[in-house]
C-alpha cells in the first residue's frame, strides 16, 4: 500500500515525496476543509427536508479531492453517486448539485464546458462507460483521460469486470478509482471478496493495479497523477484500490451505519482523518493556519447559503418539462397525456 503521509502528518520516507508545488498543497487543503463544511450543511439540510437523496462523503476527501485535482479540465469524470464532490470542483456549478439532490432536471443539465457525466446510480454501469469514453478519446486521438470511481462492493458486479477486460485489451486512456469504505451499505469488505485485494484484480484484466493510503491526499494526488501521465503516454488503464473509510451512513436515507459498525472501528478511522493528517503536514511547513482555514470555512458556509437560495429560486419542475426533455417527437398518446398536463399546470 502506498502512503506518502503517515497518520501523524508525516512523510514516511522522503524518497517518494513527489515535487508537488506550494500553491497546490495549500489549493487541495482548501478544497477539503470546503467539502467537509459543505458535507455537514448537506446532511442538516436533508433532514431539514430541504435537500433530497444525500450520500455524504466525510472521510472520503483525500481520495475525491485527490483524484480530481490530479486531473486537467478536459479530462471526463464519470461519478457514482457519493462522488459530487468530484463534479463540482470539475466545474458543475453546487446549485445544480443542490437541485440533482431534489430531482430536478436542471441538476443534470451540464454546462457545455464541463466534463462530467451526473451521478450513475446503477452500480457498475460508470465502468463500463468510462471504458468507452476513453476509448472514444483513444480513436479520435484526443490527449485526456476518463476517471470513473467506483465504491468496493460495486467491485462485485459483472459490469466492474467487463469494463476492464475490454479496456486492458484495447489499453484506453482509463482510471478505475475504487474507494474502499469497507462496507456496500452494510455488508463488510470481508464479505465481498476473497481476493486479496481490489488492487490484485487488475492483474486478471492485464492492466496496472495499486493500493494506495486513501486517507492519505498527497498518495492520492501522486497515483492519479501517474495513471493519467501512463494513460496519455498510451501505457494503458490503471486501477487504484484507495482504502479509505465513510464515517457517515451509506446514504440519508435511513441507513443506521451503528447496526453493523463497532465504534472503536470508526474511532480507529477518525485518527487516520484525511483533514488532520494533511494539516499537520501543512502546518508544519507554515503552509497553513487556522486563520487561514476559518476563511475557507467562512466562505464555504456564505457559497453554501447562495447556491441553495440559487436552487430554491429555479421554477418548479413539471410534468410537461420532462416530456420535453424527453421526447423529441410525442407518439398520439403521449401527445394526449401532454395535452392533459399542460391544463393543470395553467391553472
Ligand atoms: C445494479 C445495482 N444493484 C444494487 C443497487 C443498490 N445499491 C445501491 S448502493 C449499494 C451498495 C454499494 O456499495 P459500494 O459499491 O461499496 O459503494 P459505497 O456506497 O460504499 O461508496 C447497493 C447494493 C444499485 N444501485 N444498483
Amino acid at each position: 500500500m502506498l502512503q506518502i503521509l503517515s497518520p501523524e502528518g508525516k512523510v514516511a520516507d522522503q524518497k517518494q515525496m513527489p515535487q508537488v508545488d506550494d500553491a497546490t498543497l495549500k489549493e487541495l487543503m482548501r478544497k477539503m476543509v470546503y467539502t467537509r463544511v459543505w458535507d455537514q450543511r448537506a446532511i442538516s439540510l436533508n433532514r431539514q427536508g430541504r435537500l433530497g437523496f444525500y450520500a455524504p462523503v466525510a472521510g472520503q476527501e483525500a481520495c475525491m479531492i485527490g483524484s480530481q485535482s490530479a486531473l486537467a479540465k478536459e479530462d471526463f469524470i464519470l461519478p457514482s453517486y457519493r462522488d459530487i464532490p468530484q463534479i463540482v470542483w470539475h466545474g458543475l456549478p453546487l446549485y445544480q448539485a443542490f437541485l440533482y439532490s431534489r430531482g430536478h432536471f436542471h441538476g443534470g443539465q451540464i454546462p457545455e464546458d464541463v466534463n462530467v457525466l451526473m451521478p450513475q446510480i446503477i452500480i457498475a454501469a460508470q465502468i463500463t462507460q468510462a471504458m468507452g469514453v476513453a476509448m472514444g478519446f483513444k480513436l479520435k486521438k484526443e490527449k485526456r483521460v476518463a476517471i470513473t470511481y467506483i465504491g468496493d462492493g460495486g467491485t462485485s458486479q459483472g459490469d466492474f469486470y467487463e469494463g476492464l477486460n475490454f479496456a486492458g485489451v484495447y489499453k484506453v486512456p482509463a482510471i478505475f478509482f475504487v474507494q474502499n469504505n469497507r462496507y456496500a451499505i452494510s455488508t463488510p469488505f470481508s464479505k465481498q471478496t476473497a481476493a486479496e485485494s481490489v488492487a490484485a484484480k487488475a492483474q486478471a484484466a492485464g492492466i496496472k493495479g495499486v493500493q494506495i493510503d486513501g486517507m492519505d491526499a498527497i498518495a492520492v494526488y501522486e497515483t492519479v497523477r501517474e495513471a493519467r501521465e501512463r494513460a496519455l503516454a498510451g501505457e494503458g488503464p490503471t486501477l487504484i484500490e484507495a482504502l479509505t473509510f465513510r464515517y457517515g451512513p451509506h446514504t440519508m436515507a435511513g441507513d443506521d451505519p451503528t447496526r453493523y459498525r463497532a465504534q472503536e472501528e470508526m474511532t480507529e478511522w477518525e485518527q487516520k482523518d484525511p483533514l488532520v493528517r494533511f494539516r499537520s503536514y501543512l502546518e508544519s511547513k507554515n503552509l497553513w493556519s487556522k486563520e487561514e482555514e476559518d476563511k475557507v470555512i467562512e466562505q464555504a458556509k456564505n457559497e453554501i447559503a447562495e447556491a441553495i437560495k440559487k436552487a430554491d429560486a429555479q421554477p418548479k419542475q413539471k410534468v410537461t418539462d420532462l416530456i420535453d426533455i424527453m421526447f423529441e417527437e410525442k407518439t398520439p398518446a403521449l401527445q394526449e397525456q401532454y395535452d392533459e398536463y399542460k391544463q393543470k399546470e395553467m391553472k
